[in-house]
């Protein structure tokens, strides 16, 4: 638990009371006399909490080789057989390179206050590095354009996991984290007038390990662990460098994070003990990226455990690694169970039970609680200035049924038990600021292809029509009412 006030206490109690249990009151428990529903909203958020929707640009846009973009690892990769689930690729997606303002009209329709998006690094440096092209920036000033005169404030991430292919050796590459740095650079001091919220880099892990490690990501490469950790020092190097060029050609003000899918570790009991374990585990779970981010170097227990295989690290990477953050953005979808056992590392990761019930993705759990530890844990640990929740959602096997309507109310189970716990740690005196949806509508879901859908919006991919699903409306409700419903 972090260190509450007595006040804090005080008034964190008396939200917990004005909120998850209002219109229940003690006596009303005792005599078992529920009274009818008073208009007090249960589980509100605070005034100006921001609620959002996201998605990314490989995923979305299409317009793969449309004026001059050029191609990126995840063309590549999804153009190579067996790859991708049916051969699938992004070359069209949701075409949203072209449908953008239609796509402005949703979020609007919703009532969000922000888009989370993302830029195509290769729109606007074909190669990765070099001769910018006006064309790929043009298109996202259009953007940026549309959705400011919508009131939908922009939070632009500025990879999401389409590396360039010109750009040698890929993350294998030093090159690779300097180039980006001046791909920032570039895209924030042309865009920096009207955006001020940017995130650097997308999920470390899955532009690393699942590249080249496992395979299972562009490139699809499965190297030695000495060469993984020097594609994930490059992966984090790139995003201090480009905090550092973010913050050089951005007036003051603005604010810079990046979005970061932490292991979620949640104790399997709420006792001293096992959140002792869970924070321990949070720490070094996480050691190759964000705990490198926030403390500044690699802690022990990862470099004993790669031993020779650690990271190189040059004079000044550190520092530029830990660059100081303005928010840390979450991606949560699924969490690792944790318990304390007497063991030197001084804990256990559970397996899941076979029966542990799952969404249509098998690696996204049932187990809302992760959003609430998600935050604890790294506010616990660091103590960030302010936590949004830069993705949170789930695949469902949506229809469209004869009244032609989609009725995912698996997903908007998920998500309403997700929003209840997320309360419980805004309402703790933990600093979240926002939450954004992933995702506004289906989209290229990588390697499952198109066969995995995450919108809240439905995708005929033949005819690219958007339809709202039944999430879509109960998400418009939340906003509407800032409140869990
Ligand atoms: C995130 N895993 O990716 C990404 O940021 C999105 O682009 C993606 O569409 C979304 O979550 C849903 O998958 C992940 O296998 C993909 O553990 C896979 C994993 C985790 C995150």
């Amino acid at each position: 638990m972090r260190n509450i006030t007595r006040r804090l206490f005080g008034k964190t109690v008396a939200a917990s009371a004005a909120t998850a249990f209002a219109g229940v009151s003690l006596p009303e428990l005792a005599f078992g006399q529920p009274q009818p529903q008073t208009s007090a909203p249960q589980l509100q958020f605070t005034k100006g909490f921001l609620w959002g929707c996201a998605t990314a640009s490989y995923q979305i846009e299409g317009g793969a080789k449309d004026d001059g973009r050029g191609p990126s690892l995840w063309d590549n990769f999804s153009h190579t057989p067996g790859k991708t689930h049916e051969g699938d690729t992004g070359d069209i997606a949701d075409d949203s390179y072209h449908l953008y303002k239609e796509d402005a009209k949703l979020l609007k329709a919703l009532g969000v206050g922000g888009y989370r998006m993302s830029m195509s690094w290769s729109r606007v440096f074909p190669t990765g590095a070099g001769t910018p092209n006006p064309k790929g920036l043009d298109y996202y000033s259009r953007v940026v354009d549309e959705l400011m005169a919508n009131n939908i404030t922009p939070y632009i991430t500025l990879f999401h996991w389409d590396t360039p292919a010109g750009l040698p050796g890929g993350w294998q590459s030093r090159d690779t984290s300097k180039a980006f740095a001046d791909y920032a650079a570039y895209v924030t001091k042309h865009l920096g007038d009207r955006v001020k919220h940017w995130m650097t880099t997308n999920e470390f892990v899955c532009f690393t390990d699942l590249g080249y490690s496992i395979g299972q990501f562009a490139p699809g490469m499965k190297l030695p662990a000495a060469q993984v950790n020097q594609v994930r020092h490059h992966g984090i190097l790139a995003h201090g460098l480009a905090v550092q060029a973010i913050r050089a050609n951005t007036p003051a003000g603005t604010q810079v994070g990046l979005a970061e899918n932490a292991t979620v570790f949640v104790p399997v009991v709420e006792t001293k003990e096992h959140i002792e374990a869970t924070r321990k585990a949070t720490r070094e779970g996480n050691a190759p990226f964000l705990t490198a981010l926030m403390e500044g170097k690699y802690i022990d227990a990862y470099l004993e455990h790669e031993g020779a295989n650690a990271p190189k690290v040059e004079a000044g990477d550190m520092a530029a690694i830990s660059s100081k953050l303005d928010f840390i953005g979450l991606n949560v979808y699924t969490p690792q169970f944790v318990r304390a056992d007497d063991s030197k590392q001084g804990y256990t990761v559970v397996p899941y039970p076979t029966s542990q019930p799952k969404m249509a993705s098998p690696w996204i759990l049932r187990a809302p609680e992760c959003i609430y530890w998600a935050v604890r844990n790294v506010c616990d640990l660091w103590k960030p200035q302010g936590i949004f929740i830069t993705e949170n959602g789930c695949s469902s096997d949506d229809v469209i049924n004869s009244a032609g309507r989609i009725e995912d109310i698996d997903r908007v189970m998920y998500l309403r038990n997700h929003l209840t716990h997320l309360h419980r740690a805004a309402a703790e005196g933990y600093p979240v600021k926002g939450y954004f949806l992933w995702s506004l509508m289906d989209n290229f879901e990588w390697a499952d292809g198109y066969s995995k859908r995450f919108g809240i919006h439905y995708v005929d991919f033949k005819t690219l029509k958007r339809t709202p699903k039944l999430s879509a409306q109960w998400y418009k409700e939340v906003i509407a009412n800032n409140t869990v419903v």
